[in-house]
């Protein structure tokens, strides 16, 4: 065990650099060989479930619409349909991508999992919504690409008969304790439009960005976690089983969230309600997993169900692990005053005055960090 303070007082947590078995990690090698595998299937099993495919072998990308002049001119607007099929029948992820038209070679970019609704990502920019800035990213240089995570799985309790648990999931026998669950589908569909990324000329995909909001915040850390092809990983008040430690957390905790949202993680998680110090994982080693590639967590003043002070403890929980790869985390212990981000360790933070939302002022944080860490490779 190790600890941290929160609210005050000093918070027991798992030492993200100890093995189950007592045994030390002294280097990036047992980090990356021991550790890091251990952790992974520990949040598979106990909270976020197994995924029963990683890339299906039908996947097939599609370009089903091409505008060049988008956004007056400033960008080209792409959509691309990805389609698979399991043993339940077919799926398919509508990816809305704007490119930069002013940059030459391939774009960073940022990707959007988008969990309130295709009101706000107009393909038109007729409505052009606070919540995707995307004339924003485009003017600073990045790609700005979105998909909608009720495309993977509809956000609701449904007996993981629809989206993609449909399409995979075994039917013959019982749903087990460590089936995904659906922040773990859309996490795999973030996966699947990296897939995509990867094979577009004009992105650059070794700096790609995935970000959420709230649930689409819990959606993008076990994304982020998973899958090492994302550069930066954004967290926006992501709060319970997202940035936020689960030990000494105020506001939503895990017999709440389970209640309200049956269907977000592994019926596993379910044991853990009001049993916070049986997990044997915590947040802060979600965040670990992402080492050493960039995290930005972002919370807000009013957001007290998420729980600033918790989100901002797990990343300084997180950040020996940062350390042992000779990178900064957190570049500071103490919660920063609302509007002054921290850009420097390859951890980010900033507190935003104001309500659990995702904002232009967020954007424009999220872009200055990568500006700041996400190096040009040419
Ligand atoms: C809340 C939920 C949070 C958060 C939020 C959201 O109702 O309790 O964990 O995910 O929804 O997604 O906006």
């Amino acid at each position: 065990m190790t600890s941290v303070n929160l609210h005050g007082e000093t918070i027991e947590i798992p030492d993200p650099l100890t093995l189950s078995s007592g045994q030390k990690v002294v280097s990036v090698q047992d980090w990356q060989t021991k550790r890091r595998p251990e952790l992974l299937e520990l949040f598979r099993a106990n909270i976020y479930g197994r995924a029963p495919v990683e890339r299906p072998r039908n996947l097939k990308f599609e370009v089903v619409g091409v505008q060049k002049e988008a956004m007056n001119g400033a960008a080209t607007r792409k959509q691309i349909k990805l389609s698979f099929s399991g043993p339940g029948g077919q799926g398919a992820i509508n990816v809305l991508l704007f490119v930069p038209n002013r940059i030459t070679g391939a774009a960073p970019c940022f990707v959007l999992i988008n969990n309130r609704g295709a009101k706000h990502t107009d393909p038109t920019r007729q409505v052009q919504s606070p919540f995707w800035p995307a004339e924003d990213l485009i003017a600073r240089g990045y790609a700005a690409a979105v998909f909608e995570n009720a495309d993977l799985d509809p956000d609701v309790d449904d007996g993981f008969k629809n989206g993609v648990h449909g399409l995979f999931d075994a039917r013959d026998k019982p749903r087990a304790g460590d089936a995904w669950g659906t922040v773990a589908a859309w996490a795999w569909g973030a996966s699947r439009v990296m897939d995509y990324l990867q094979t577009d000329a004009q992105i650059d995909a070794r700096r790609v960005a995935i970000v959420g909001h709230s649930r689409g915040g819990k959606t993008a850390l076990w994304a982020g976690a998973q899958d090492a092809r994302f550069a930066l990983v954004v967290a926006n008040n992501s709060g319970s089983t997202g940035a936020a430690l689960a030990r000494g957390k105020q506001g939503e905790k895990i017999a709440k969230i389970n209640s309200g949202f049956p269907h977000w993680f592994s019926a596993n998680y379910k044991k853990f309600g009001d049993k916070e110090s049986e997990l044997p994982v915590d947040q802060h080693q979600l965040l670990a997993l992402i080492a050493p590639r960039l995290l930005y967590i972002a919370s807000a003043t009013e957001d007290a169900w998420a729980d600033p002070e918790a989100e901002f403890a797990s990343g300084v929980a997180a950040s020996p692990v940062y350390e042992l790869f000779g990178r900064k985390g957190l570049s500071l212990n103490s919660l920063p005053k609302p509007e002054t981000p921290l850009l420097d360790g390859h951890i980010g933070y900033h507190l935003r005055t104001g309500k659990h939302d995702l904002t232009p002022y967020d954007w424009a944080r999220f872009m200055d960090f990568a500006d700041r860490h996400l190096p040009r490779r040419l």
